[in-house]
């Protein structure tokens, strides 16, 4: 059995870390000290069915819209969490939604905020503070937005970078990755950005379907979404167009997900490290 469900045990049983984990926290007036490192962490969120994993420095998110406005105060890393679509869905998808899709998207959702309540437990057991985002819970519908955006926080953790189509692309998946993050106070090693690798390609601009994505190639990241995208177009399709087939019942499409060479299996660079900014 893996780690995820049985923290304690297992490493205990493994004569792994959380015996030298509970060891190094020497508690001094009330205070805790805490020698979790990130790999420990990276370890136990891979155990957990975390595909990619990599930590962010906040302080590189300054200035970002959040909900509530302070909901980074008295955190300053945060977990970026990856989990794999299945080629053999995304391959299915032409030029909309599939029913498969569609229960492939709530079930993926559901293991992200499970794996995000799990690397909570981990980081309170370690005598952190967590605060997991939920996977895509909407909260402003008037202007499409939630608590914090999943992609600015894994471009941050050098997660992947973000691509044309608007989404955050894995040197290891492609954008074929759903997202999640969860808050800490751990002073933990952050990672670093990598380089934007879309380059002449616009595969998802021919693609989509509502002829939404402008082909803007950027350093980091957009000032706003609608310098890369014709917004309206997008959430058009999603929420009123693609709804009308049998079964869809969620906003999603897919199509710039399944083109996307980075995510296709015969040009995937598994190789290859990510370049570091
Ligand atoms: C609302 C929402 C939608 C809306 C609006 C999408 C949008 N482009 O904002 C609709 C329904 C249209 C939608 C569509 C899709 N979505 Co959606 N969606 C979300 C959700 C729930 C919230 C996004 C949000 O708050 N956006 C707000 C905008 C303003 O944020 P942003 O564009 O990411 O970043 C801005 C700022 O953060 C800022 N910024 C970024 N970095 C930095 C750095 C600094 C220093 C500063 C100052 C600012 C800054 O600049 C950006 C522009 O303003 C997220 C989950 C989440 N919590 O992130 C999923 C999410 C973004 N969706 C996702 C996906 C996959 C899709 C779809 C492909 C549908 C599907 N599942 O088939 C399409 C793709 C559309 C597209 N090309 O963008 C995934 C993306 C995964 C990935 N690999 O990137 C997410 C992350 C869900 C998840 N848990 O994985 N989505
Ligand atoms: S989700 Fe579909 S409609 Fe929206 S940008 Fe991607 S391909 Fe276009
Ligand atoms: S399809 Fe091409 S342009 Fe679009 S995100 Fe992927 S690599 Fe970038």
């Amino acid at each position: 059995m893996s780690a995820c469900g049985t923290i304690r045990s297992h490493y205990i049983g493994t004569g792994n870390n959380f015996n030298k984990l509970y060891a190094t926290f020497g508690e001094h007036e009330g205070h805790v000290d805490i020698q979790v490192t990130s790999e420990e962490l990276k370890r136990f969120a891979e155990q957990c069915g975390a595909d990619l994993v990599r930590v962010a420095d906040l302080a590189l998110l300054e200035g970002i819209d959040t909900a509530p406005p302070d909901l980074f105060e008295g955190f300053a890393r945060a977990v970026s969490m990856a989990v794999r679509l299945a080629d053999g869905v995304m391959d299915q998808i032409v030029d909309r939604p599939t029913p498969l899709y569609q229960q492939h998207y709530l079930k993926v959702n559901a293991v992200l905020d499970d794996l995000a309540v799990r690397v909570s437990q981990f980081i309170q057991k370690a005598g952190g503070k967590a605060l997991p985002i939920p996977a895509s819970q909407l909260l402003n519908k008037a202007r499409w937005t939630s608590y914090v955006s999943h992609k600015a926080v894994a471009v941050a953790a050098g997660l992947g970078w973000q691509g044309k189509s608007l989404l955050v692309v894995s040197p290891k998946h492609g954008p074929r990755v759903r997202l999640v993050t969860v808050l800490t106070d751990l002073p933990l090693d952050a990672d670093a950005p990598i380089k934007n690798r879309c380059g002449k390609c616009s595969s998802c601009a021919d693609a989509c379907p509502a002829q939404a994505i402008k082909n803007v190639n950027t350093y980091r990241h957009y000032s706003s979404r609608e310098e890369a995208l014709h917004f309206e177009r997008c959430v058009e399709k999603v929420t009123t167009e693609f709804p009308k087939i049998p079964f869809i019942d969620s906003p999603i499409c897919g199509v710039c997900i399944a083109v996307c060479p980075w995510g296709k299996k015969r040009v995937r660079r598994d190789s290859e490290e990510p370049e570091e900014l």
